[in-house]
């Protein structure tokens, strides 16, 4: 990366974790593409942080309107320092049997395919700036629990591309890393349960889980540190959360 970072692509600027990365990257002195499907929320997002933010509309499921998006770019944000792939969402908690198949085809066009296909695009610009790349996995690419099932599938993706850039990248300078949160509140289990906030709060409640401020500060951290240094993944929990043992099904 470049001594002093200046661009930061963050997709799924709109809530959570990347609402608060680019409140934290602007902070800073950076400037930010936000994304994101909910224009009212990117412009809300512009007007508390003006210019040094660009809010670029589209589904991350929509290969024309991405590309039309990074097309349309004003020419002082075309230097991109930094891609967050963020965006993304769990569909469903039930187990895979009683899972729906629409629910599965979301999450995979969605944490999948659409960021490979925004990766593949600004690949080129990372490795012309000696950028980074900072992937939004999930404590669920690496441990299974009843109900993650293609959720888990998704993550478990992403933190694995994450390291095999590493390896395509070598000698590019580019830095990637995979970040793995555990519990934290957002709007995550609201969209995961088609709008159960009820659910949500229950998740959380009395859990003290890690808020969209903490994964931002992580992400910040990655993305600051020295040139040399690369963090290839990091894993963050509450410290209200960790394993749970095997389960044993007897009778049969
Ligand atoms: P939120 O639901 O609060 O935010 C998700 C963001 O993703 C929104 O900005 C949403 O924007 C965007 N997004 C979802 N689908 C699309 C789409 N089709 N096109 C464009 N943007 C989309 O959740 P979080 O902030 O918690 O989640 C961010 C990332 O962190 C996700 O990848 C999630 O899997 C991961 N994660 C979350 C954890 C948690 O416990 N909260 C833990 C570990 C990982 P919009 O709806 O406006 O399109
Ligand atoms: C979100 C964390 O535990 O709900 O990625 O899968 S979990």
């Amino acid at each position: 990366m470049n001594t002093s970072p200046r661009t930061a692509l963050i997709t799924g600027a709109t809530a959570g974790f990347g609402r608060a990365a680019a409140r934290r990257f602007i902070a800073a002195g950076w400037q930010v593409i936000a994304t994101g499907r909910r224009a009212e929320r990117l412009d809300a997002l512009r007007a508390e942080l003006g210019d040094a933010l660009h809010p670029a509309r589209f589904d991350i499921r929509d290969e024309a309107a991405m590309r039309a998006a990074l097309d349309a770019l004003p020419e002082r944000f075309r230097g991109i320092d930094l891609l967050v792939n963020n965006a993304g969402l769990a569909q469903g908690t039930q187990p895979a049997q009683d899972a729906l198949l629409s629910d599965w085809k979301t999450m995979i066009d969605t944490n999948i395919t659409g960021l490979v296909t925004l990766t593949h695009a600004v690949l080129p610009t990372l490795i012309a700036r000696k950028g980074a790349l900072i992937n939004i996995s999930s404590t669920a690419a690496t441990y299974p629990y009843t109900g993650g099932n293609a959720y888990g599938g998704t993550k478990a993706f992403l933190s694995q591309f994450s390291l095999n850039l590493r390896a395509d990248l070598h000698g590019t300078g580019v830095r990637v890393t995979a970040i793995e949160p555990g519990m934290a509140e957002t709007e995550f289990t609201v969209v995961r349960t088609h709008g159960d906030q009820a659910a949500s709060d229950r998740l959380y409640a009395g859990a003290n889980p890690m808020t969209a401020e903490d994964i931002a500060e992580a992400i910040f951290w990655v993305a600051t540190l020295p040139p040399h240094l690369n963090v290839n993944r990091l894993e963050l929990m509450p410290t209200s959360q960790s394993f749970a043992g095997f389960q044993v099904h007897r009778g049969g």
